[in-house]
């Protein structure tokens, strides 16, 4: 399998976040990372690359497929703005408290920074920092090359480690620790680079919200997620059974939401039933946004995943028999994240 690492992902290094009414450290730290590649040393899935050009530069016309102009605009000069408001800011990170409730306006961009920052970010757990943007963009980039490397060679799969993640960020919104949509750029890279129909089988707990707002409307990229119902859980306004995907894309998205507290077993019908509608849309490649906080041990989430079970996840993934890009999300059970990744590899591997 092709790895790409993004070597810029300490940037991106949050120091808190708000819940119940407090702040808190983050639970999306680099720590994170590491020990997923700490774990890929261990048992190496195959080489490391870095792409030879991370910057933001490079990346617009790519990102532009995906996000709007005036939200890539914005993050580009966040932190400069953060900091130029007060020079004490640099020493805290950005986090909205303000935002266009229902029956007011997105359209009118606010010169206001606390304004714009709660126009495109739609909760206070997702900090902006100095690094935010070099980070993200680096990890976009990976994603992007990996999806080009499934597509350019004869090797069938890729794994984009990187953080942040990206599968709550939307064409216009940041959120739920995500900037830029990685599986997304992943997809549409795929679908420039010969593959007409490219399904998203998202595995992370929580819905993959922002990859469906992307593609809610096309019939060439095929939407799943398997997550807890957000009746209940994060991100609590998107990813009911009911939505099917809008317009052209109707019948495009399937969303499947269990219950907290669901095992493996329930989970691996789940998985079955996302695979069967892979096959049935007739998927030519297959992005996977690869959350493993379904574990058992996972601080923030509902579902009761044993490390041995990822190897299943894996196989299973690999019976699909598709060109397939993992792209790395959630798993915040730090001390097993690495395990539990490459374990999805190496039952995806064998
Ligand atoms: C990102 B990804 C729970 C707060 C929830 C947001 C969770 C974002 C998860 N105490 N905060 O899907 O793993
Ligand atoms: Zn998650």
């Amino acid at each position: 399998m092709h790895i790409v690492h993004n070597p810029l992902h300490r940037l991106h290094q949050g120091r808190q976040e708000m819940f119940r009414g407090r702040l808190v450290d983050c639970h999306e730290v680099p720590d994170r990372l590491d020990h997923v590649l700490a774990e890929l040393q261990r048992r190496p899935m195959g080489p490391l690359h870095t792409p030879p050009d991370l910057s933001a530069t490079a990346l617009r016309p790519a990102l532009e497929r995906i996000h709007t102009p005036r939200y890539l605009d914005f993050l580009a000069t966040a932190w400069d703005e953060w900091i130029a408001l007060d020079p004490a800011n640099a020493t805290l990170d950005a986090l909205p408290s303000v935002w266009p409730g229902r029956g007011m306006r997105s359209d009118v961009l606010p010169t206001n920074f606390a304004a714009r920052l709660g126009l495109f970010g739609f909760d206070a757990g997702t900090p902006l920092t100095a690094g935010t943007w070099a980070a993200a963009c680096a990890g976009a980039a990976c994603a992007i090359a990996a999806a080009r490397h499934v597509a350019d060679t004869a090797e069938r799969s890729a794994f984009a480690l990187s953080r942040p993640p990206g599968h709550h960020a939307g064409t216009d919104f940041f959120g739920g620790y995500c900037f830029l949509n990685n599986a997304a750029l992943a997809a549409r890279a795929l679908r420039e680079h010969g593959f007409e129909r490219v399904a998203v089988l998202d595995v992370d707990y929580h819905h993959g919200n922002g990859t469906q707002q992307i593609f809610e409307a096309r019939a060439d990229v095929l939407t799943i997620s398997i997550h807890g119902d957000p009746r209940t859980e994060y991100p609590f306004f998107l990813g009911h059974a009911d939505e099917r995907g809008t317009g052209a894309g109707e019948g495009f998205n399937l969303n499947l939401p269990l219950p907290r507290g669901t095992g493996f077993a329930r989970w691996r019908e789940a998985l079955q039933t996302g695979l069967d509608a892979v096959r049935s849309f007739g998927a030519q490649a297959l992005v996977v946004p690869l959350g493993v906080d379904t574990f058992e041990g996972d601080p923030i989430s509902g579902f009761t995943l044993k490390s041995a079970d990822y190897l299943q996840v894996g196989r299973a993934i690999a019976s699909a028999e598709l060109p397939t890009v993992f792209v790395f999300e959630g798993g915040y059970a730090v001390a097993e994240v690495g395990i539990n990744v490459v374990n999805v590899l190496e039952g995806f591997a064998s």
